[in-house]
């Protein structure tokens, strides 16, 4: 009988549905993990209606005081989904109670913020988990594993996207458009995502921005009636009153890695026609992998060392459990396919895991590692400020 694990969650809002799903299906997928996750208490504002939501999702109990919750005896693990300014703030007091503490993407909304995260949990050797969902994709866990077995060889030329069409300006002004709350705009929201999955599947890091532009282009949206929350899944229809944008629409930006890889970024709330299609492309020696969000259960590789009579793209279904495709034993037969919301519980999955001392199913990041895609992130802003190279020596 796996011990229990007390859970806190901080938040509520889209990340808070994820998260509780996951906490609430993650024991009865995956057999014989080494704690069971208790959903113990999760915190939302008093205007949240923490206690409709805890209700909702099965959270025992419920609060609208965040550092009670977090300081309390009773919990074993802090999750944070806050917009992204309480990472920090909720992260410090979890390190400060000597709690585990997880936090969604990104770490933090600034460099500044997320360098405190990562230099007290190193003080206090805290365990602590960033929620870089995608890489539990079983697709783009394959493709780490493929790249890490040497099936790609030298990697010459890394592509990423993630493009979505929310932006229009039809949306509010939500605390994702504002940089106090925020930090940045689509950059942290959703480049956060590709340089993390870039670096998981290559296994290297980026030593320049070689080229970048930022760029707002919806200046001033309706300021929401119901404050400052709500996300892409949320929000309500703007009082008619406006508030100015201070945080970018779409950056992209140019890279290179330390083994020699060149790399492009695109990332963008404004790509019409794109929901939300994160992407991944990497090009090497030995052969290429192809990466789409959006059609997630396939991963497309490349042999190039085949017979050129034969060789093209295979389109790998990765739901087989014989091919030993990442996390999906636990879940359906072949081709019985996953979705967003199973990125969510595999993690889940691999967060109990490392609580309890084991490996994760592949690597999670900490907020070290975590703070390496922070620098990217800063980087890539200070790179279209000044309108030049970038070295990630200056980005400490
Ligand atoms: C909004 O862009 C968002 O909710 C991101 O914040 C999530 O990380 C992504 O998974 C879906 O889109």
């Amino acid at each position: 009988m796996a011990k229990a694990c007390n859970v806190a969650l901080i938040g509520q809002g889209f990340m808070g549905r994820t998260h509780s799903n996951a906490f609430l299906k993650v024991s009865k997928f995956f057999k014989g993990l080494p704690l069971d996750p208790v959903m113990h208490t999760s915190f939302g504002m008093k205007q949240e209606n923490p206690k409709v939501f805890a209700k909702h999702w099965g959270w025992r109990n419920y609060s609208d005081d965040w550092k009670a919750v977090v300081r309390s005896r009773d919990i074993d693990y802090v999750d944070i989904v806050t917009p992204n300014f309480m990472h920090m703030p909720v992260a410090m007091e979890a390190i400060r109670a000597g709690k585990p503490v997880g936090t969604e993407k990104p770490l933090a909304g600034t460099l500044k913020d997320a360098k405190k995260m990562v230099d007290a949990a190193k003080k206090a050797k805290a365990k602590t988990f960033v929620w870089y969902n995608y890489r539990r994709c079983p697709a783009v866990s394959l493709a780490h594993q493929l790249v890490k077995d040497g099936k790609i060889g030298r990697i010459f030329h890394v592509r990423c996207i993630y493009l979505q069409d929310w932006g229009g300006p039809d949306t509010p002004l939500l605390w994702r458009f504002q940089k106090k709350l925020a930090g940045s705009g689509a950059h942290g929201d959703l480049n956060a995502h590709i340089i993390d999955m870039a670096r998981f599947v290559t296994g290297d890091e980026i030593t320049e921005i070689s080229g970048a532009i930022a760029e707002t282009f919806i200046k001033e949206r309706t300021i929401p009636s119901v404050g400052a929350a709500g996300g892409i899944a949320g929000g309500s229809k703007g009082s008619r009153k406006k508030g100015k944008v201070d945080v970018d629409d779409a950056v992209l930006f140019l890279a290179r890695f330390k083994k020699g890889a060149v790399a492009s970024f695109e990332c963008s709330r404004l790509a019409m026609g794109y929901q939300n299609q994160n992407g991944i492309e990497v090009h090497g020696e030995k052969g290429s992998l192809r990466f789409r969000f959006e059609d997630m259960n396939y991963l497309e590789y490349l042999d190039y060392t085949a017979n050129p009579k034969t060789r093209g793209w295979t389109k790998i279904m990765c739901t087989s459990a014989a091919g030993g495709h990442p996390y999906v034993e636990a879940w359906w037969p072949d081709a019985h396919i996953l979705g967003y919301e199973h990125t969510f519980v595999n993690q889940a999955a691999d967060i109990m895991r490392v609580l309890a001392g084991k490996k994760p199913v592949v690597p999670i990041p900490d907020f070290a590692d975590a703070y390496e895609t922070q620098r990217v992130l800063e980087a890539a802003l200070v790179a279209a400020a000044k309108r030049r190279v970038v070295k990630m020596s200056e980005v400490k």
